[in-house]
């Protein structure tokens, strides 16, 4: 019998429409936010693999929903990667139902689920060499054009106002007035910062607001982490991780790559004179978007992909300095301050591109012009 000191895999498993005897199980990847296991099965001479995820329920409470969006979006995906002549089983995640047909099992206490493992494929947590980044920039940019004709009213907000600035913005100046954990004082530097960069806030939701930027199905994690590149050629598979996929800006979605991706340094940096915002990589990032996209963009989205870049990474800041005020209860932290640091490695890299932000609007043109993305209606403009 398998078991760890939490769950009975051999009854887990049993529910779900898998055929064969469990092998072995071990705890795999680096996710943050659900319990993420390996299985092996035997099928007569081979062996099978899985994909098992105990979802974090405290977080995605209504289990019916999330797994209702993510559904949706797979079984959509496989039918665009169908038509493109590509491979459903390996470009998009397939769920394995349970024998009752269902999405997920319920044990009484933990929600359960499966999906076919991608194999011969790897999730990096930095940037190797700028290809695996251009090849990630592929995937998610191909993650657009597919799902580009789905309707994303269809979906539930999960997490709402999860990429809505202004509502994170109140949030922080919540944080601030209440000051629970006494930190106010400490970091009045920050916080003076934050309400001086406050016009960031709507430069992304006001568009969205007014129309002028569509609402799609946006990802809403797309670091590197959630794309696998296939371990024989380096190009980006298939976009994993859909528990945050919801109405929102494609903006978000390109920006927080850019956030993740161009930084110099860790997420959590303490030596500031570390990080900074690396153009080049910006750019290769660019190439590889906009040629997956294609013309799945309009031309209000193009022009803001760089303060999309720039909101998000003020965005995530905040939410980090909130929770350092707050703290420490929302974000995994292994050490104190370690928000702080965070938060302050994000502000660095706002200050670094809007320094540089006219150049990262020519340079939107400039890769239109080579990958022919949206190419008419930038010249026009
Ligand atoms: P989290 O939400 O905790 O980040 P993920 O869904 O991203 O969890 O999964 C964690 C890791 O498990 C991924 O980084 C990836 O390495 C691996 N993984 C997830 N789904 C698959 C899959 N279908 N096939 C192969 N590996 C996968
Ligand atoms: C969280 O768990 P992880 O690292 O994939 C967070 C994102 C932040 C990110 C910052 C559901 O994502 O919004 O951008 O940390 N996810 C959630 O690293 O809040
Ligand atoms: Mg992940």
């Amino acid at each position: 019998m398998i078991m760890n000191k939490e769950y009975d895999f051999n009854n887990i498993i049993a529910h779900f429409l898998i055929d064969g005897e469990l092998l072995g199980c071990e705890r795999y990847g680096e996710g943050h936010i659900n319990d993420t296991f390996r299985i092996t099965v035997g099928q007569g001479e081979k062996s099978v693999h899985y994909i098992l995820q105990r979802i974090n329920h405290r977080l995605f409470t209504d289990v019916d929903k999330l797994m209702h969006n993510i559904g949706l979006v797979t079984e959509f995906c496989r039918n665009s990667v169908e038509r493109e002549g590509g491979d459903p089983m390996r470009e998009c995640l397939n769920i394995v139902r349970t024998r009752e047909g269902k999405a997920y099992y319920f044990d009484g206490s933990n929600y359960f689920r499966v999906y076919v493992f991608i194999e011969n494929a790897t999730t990096y947590q930095t940037v190797r060499h700028s290809r695996d980044f251009y090849e990630s920039a592929v995937a998610f940019g191909k993650f657009v054009r597919l799902l580009a004709d789905f309707d994303a009213s269809q979906l539930y907000e999960l997490l709402p106002n999860f990429h809505n600035t202004k509502v994170r913005y109140a949030d922080f100046l919540r944080a601030v007035e209440k000051d629970s954990c006494n930190r106010r004082a400490e970091i009045a530097g920050e916080i003076d910062w934050v309400i001086a960069h406050k016009d960031l806030c709507g430069r992304i939701v006001d568009k969205l607001d007014s129309g002028e930027i569509p609402f799609r199905v946006t990802h809403n994690d797309t670091k590197l982490n959630n794309v696998m590149l296939d371990d024989a050629t380096g190009k980006g598979i298939a976009v994993i991780d859909l528990d945050t996929v919801m109405p929102g800006s494609l903006c978000y979605d390109f920006g927080d790559s850019i956030r993740f991706g161009c930084s110099s340094a860790a997420e959590d940096e303490p030596d500031l004179s570390k990080v900074f915002f690396r153009y080049e990589l910006y750019e290769t990032y660019l190439r590889g978007y906009l040629h997956a996209v294609g013309d799945c963009i309009t031309k209000e989205e193009l022009e803001n992909l760089p303060i999309g870049a720039i909101v998000i990474t003020y965005e995530c800041g905040m939410r980090f300095l909130t929770d350092y005020l707050e703290g420490d209860i929302y974000f995994r932290t292994t050490r104190p301050k370690q928000n702080l640091d965070r938060a302050r490695t994000q502000f660095k890299l706002v200050e670094d591109m809007l320094l540089v932000f006219d150049k990262m609007c020519k340079t939107v043109e400039e890769v239109c012009h080579v990958t022919g993305a949206r190419e008419q209606s930038i010249l026009s403009a």
